[in-house]
């Protein structure tokens, strides 16, 4: 009774509310009036700026996404294909959970390697993932809902979302030593005594290869000191692999870091990603998989990933799917993929690493010299590789012919999308405010976006803001 009488009450104020207009808009208008405005975006949000700059000499070498000369972005002939085979043949239905299972089956032979035993013995745990981003946060999630309290320990400096991810997913950060900004290299002791220091059991999170923003990744041998000290501390490792091929154009030899870690018998987490090395930035593709102890935790784990999705986004998205098992499910365009990342990436990941692969019978100077069996590919994809690692070696030798009084070999030394160019946020933002060039202010510059058109323009500016430094 004395319930029903309340929700008579309140119906009633409901109805004195709803009869009074004026009252109902202001208070509708306060809803959201404690929100303030969320800050830029380090990486997107140059682009937002760059976007809104009307000047003509404008540059964009912000986001990592592959230009050619004229700065228009690049589809592989390989993804072609593949939408030529799928146009007007597929339905249009809901994926499962978990995603495309012929797509995730491709993408973890990229990762554990085509005769994985781990597969095989369907040790892995793995979902389609929405790209590379959707990977690492699924992950996050999964990891403080089965492991809460622990932390992620975090390289520096980083890809800036990753704080984003694990902040979001209420994991406490830590940081490891990485970059050595005096000799512009890696941090291997510093590196080395994080881990040792960490408790044990702790989360870290490795760069895969072609670490973002340094462009500096551990040798082999570091690899395996890692993978060991790893082993002892009972650490688990998190691989973000965001630009396999970018490091030495062969994704299988890029794996390699994860391939220490599995024989040394870690039990690991990856997130895969093909934005990059297949070009479908905007298709959201990727994949996350943690390796278990059996058939059965794998499942299990399969199933609580599920489970983080489906409140989420519910399924992942089905066009990018199929343009990766279209591509990886065929032999043909598989192979024609894996020349497209040869020729296309690795020369602007560094000349410096190649060791006289049968692709490349020369490497002398800038320029890149292809053996027959790149000649089928249409030619704008290798003039792409010599593009790139030509603009490397422009801005260094530019920079050095206005007397640059600063070292820049480092541009030519790094691998990976990025040049970290060691520019203070100061001196970057001069660059963006006196010369319309935009970067992230950590002075990291997508070697992507430098032409022929705008090199010189970039390597005077930056010699502008740097010579009395
Ligand atoms: N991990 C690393 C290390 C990355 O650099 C990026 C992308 C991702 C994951 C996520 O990529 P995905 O979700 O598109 O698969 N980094 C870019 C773009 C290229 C970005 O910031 O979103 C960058 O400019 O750093």
């Amino acid at each position: 009774m004395a319930m029903m009488a309340r929700t008579i009450r309140n119906s009633a104020s409901r109805c004195t509310m709803m009869s009074r207009p004026i009252f109902g808009l202001r208070s509708m208008s306060s809803w959201w009036k404690n929100v303030e405005p969320a800050p830029k975006d380090p990486i997107l949000g140059v682009t937002e700026a760059f976007l809104a700059d009307p000047s003509p000499d404008k540059v964009n070498v912000g986001v990592g996404a592959y230009r050619d000369d004229n700065g228009k972005p690049v589809v592989l002939d390989c993804v072609r294909e593949a939408e030529r085979r799928i146009a007007g043949t597929s339905f249009m239905e809901y994926l499962p959970m978990g995603g495309s299972v012929k797509m995730v089956e491709e993408t973890l032979k990229l990762a554990y390697g085509d005769n994985s035993e781990f597969i095989k013995d369907k040790r892995i745990a793995a979902v389609q993932s929405l790209s590379g981003t959707g990977a690492c946060r699924l992950f996050a999630d999964f990891q403080t809902r089965f492991n809460p309290g622990s932390q992620i320990y975090i390289p520096v400096p980083t890809w800036s979302n990753h704080h984003n991810i694990w902040r979001d997913a209420q994991v406490p950060q830590k940081t490891y030593h990485y970059y050595h900004p005096e000799t512009k290299g890696l941090d291997f002791k510093g590196l080395m005594d994080d881990v040792k220091n960490a408790p044990e059991g702790s989360f870290f999170l490795l760069h895969a290869c072609a670490h973002n923003p340094t462009g500096v990744d551990p040798t082999e041998e570091q690899w395996r000191e890692i993978s060991q000290l790893f082993k002892a501390k009972n650490h688990f490792a998190f691989f973000d692999m965001a630009y396999q091929g970018f490091a030495s154009g062969d994704p299988a030899r890029d794996a390699k870091s994860i391939r220490i870690f599995l024989e040394d018998g870690h039990h690991i987490g990856i997130s895969q990603s093909y934005a990059k090395n297949m070009g479908l930035y905007g298709q959201r593709v990727g994949c996350l998989s943690v390796l278990c102890e059996n058939e059965k935790q794998a499942v299990t784990v399969k199933s609580q990933l599920q489970q983080l999705a489906r409140p989420m986004y519910s399924n992942p998205p089905l066009h990018g799917a199929q343009i990766v098992s279209t591509i990886l499910g065929d032999p043909e365009l598989k192979s024609l993929w894996l020349k497209e990342v040869k020729v296309t990436f690795p020369c602007f990941m560094c000349a410096h690493t190649f060791d006289g692969e049968s692709y490349l019978i020369k490497h002398v100077e800038s320029h890149v010299v292809f053996d027959n069996s790149t000649k089928e590919l249409e030619s704008d994809k290798q003039i792409m590789a010599d593009r790139i690692i030509g603009m490397r070696t422009t801005l260094r030798e530019s920079l050095e012919k206005l007397g640059s009084p600063l070292s820049w070999e480092h541009v030519t030394k790094q691998i990976g999308m990025f040049c970290y160019s060691g520019l203070t946020p100061e001196q970057v933002d001069r660059l963006t405010s006196e010369y319309h060039i935009y970067m992230t202010r950590n002075g990291r510059i997508s070697m992507a976006g430098v032409t022929t058109g705008n090199v010189g323009y970039l390597a005077n500016a930056i010699h502008e803001v740097t010579k009395s430094s």
